[in-house]
């Protein structure tokens, strides 16, 4: 027989049996994401042949505006897991305030914060585009709902971080300290399929993916670095990196992890914090990569270790290749050190000015 066939829910029914204190609460809300992530893919798979594209009129509190694959998905998620019994409460790119559960909810041990459907302005154009989702430990006192405290948490404290990504095939990727793991829907069978166990981050950064669009908007630092991926600038690489950017992070993100490479959001002149967020974009994509072997950072330090202080609050992001990222913080460093002196100095009344 060919390789072991192991399900995911094999797998993280697995990884728990390690822990002999595991009550099973975890493995049972991962099997609740894994369900929303096939009847997600489901649809995202049809969603050319369905009246589900296209636009619903509404904006969320992004600003952006709200396409009904964005919405279905939300609304997927959020009913799922408040009615699963172990999550406290959620938080979601689509909704601005908390998100509770029905009153036995209070039980739930965990929170989880979700991008239901990141990069959704690409669904019309068949780009690939991706769920995203953290799991923390509730910090509040069981039995009650779960408080705005419970999301607050440095994303080094995360419990597990992970993604769907929908694109050739339907992958779920996620983590729970212990390894990075890839598993492939058969959409035969309905499973997840482990396809990708420990994923590691390729010694070799190969890959730049930023949108140049915004040069001129960067800080000295980042623009510098950015022409030493193209091998041009003060500091050219002898052997520039490959362009590569799809403006979905979800799948920027896939290539770059199995490839090697550097994924940059910068802030800009006029948005020093960018655009992605720090709570549900940027800790599980900097969890995930960290267990990689990579690193990710917001131009100042590492990501995970910010202590947030709003929901939605975004950041500068700059994921991939640790020596790369490094090499980011240094052009900053010598570029821009009124930057990193600002940062610092603002740092714990968190109202940071960012690259
Ligand atoms: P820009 C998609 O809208 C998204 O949130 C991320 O998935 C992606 O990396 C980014 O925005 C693309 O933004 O400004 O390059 O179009």
């Amino acid at each position: 027989m060919k390789q072991e066939l192991i399900s995911i829910q094999r797998y993280v029914g697995m990884e728990a049996r390690k822990f002999p204190q595991a009550t099973g609460e975890f493995t049972a809300l991962m099997t609740e994401i894994v369900l929303t992530a096939k009847v997600i893919s489901s649809q995202v798979n049809k969603a050319g042949l369905i009246e589900i594209l296209g636009k619903t009129g509404e904006t969320n509190i992004q600003g952006e505006e709200v396409r009904k694959l964005d919405e279905y998905a939300n609304d997927l998620f959020l009913h799922i897991l408040k009615y699963s019994g172990h999550v406290c409460a959620m938080a979601s790119e689509e909704a601005e305030e908390l998100v509770q559960g029905p009153h036995y909810s209070n039980s739930g041990k965990y929170v989880v914060l979700l991008d239901p459907l990141d990069g959704s302005s690409n669904i019309d154009a068949n780009v690939s585009i991706g769920s995203i989702f953290a799991i923390y430990k509730r910090v509040s006192p069981a039995g009650q709902p779960g408080e705005l405290r419970d999301f607050l948490q440095p994303g080094k404290d995360m419990i597990a971080g992970g993604y769907i990504i929908y694109g050739s095939s339907t992958m779920m990727v996620y983590s729970t300290g212990q390894g990075v793991h890839g598993f492939t829907l058969d959409p035969s069978v309905g499973t997840f399929l482990l396809s990708h166990p420990n994923i590691t981050l390729p010694s070799k950064c190969n890959i730049y993916s930023v949108n140049e669009g915004y040069f001129h908007r960067w800080h000295e630092g980042v623009r510098h670095f950015v022409d030493h991926c193209k091998g041009s600038g003060p500091e050219p690489l002898e052997k520039p990196l490959s362009a590569r950017y799809i403006g979905s992070m979800v799948a920027d993100f896939h290539r770059n992890l199995l490839y090697g490479g550097i994924f940059m959001y910068p802030g800009t002149i006029n948005a020093p914090l960018g655009k992605l967020r720090l709570m549900y974009e940027a800790n599980p994509m900097a969890f995930l990569l960290e267990n990689a072997g990579g690193y990710a950072s917001n131009g100042y330090e590492p990501i995970l270790e910010v202590n947030p202080s709003e929901l939605h609050e975004r950041t500068p992001l700059f994921m991939g290749n640790r020596d790369e990222v490094l090499q980011l913080e240094d052009f900053v460093k010598r570029y821009n050190p009124e930057l990193v002196e600002s940062y610092f100095a603002n740092k714990d009344n968190g109202k940071a000015i960012a690259t």
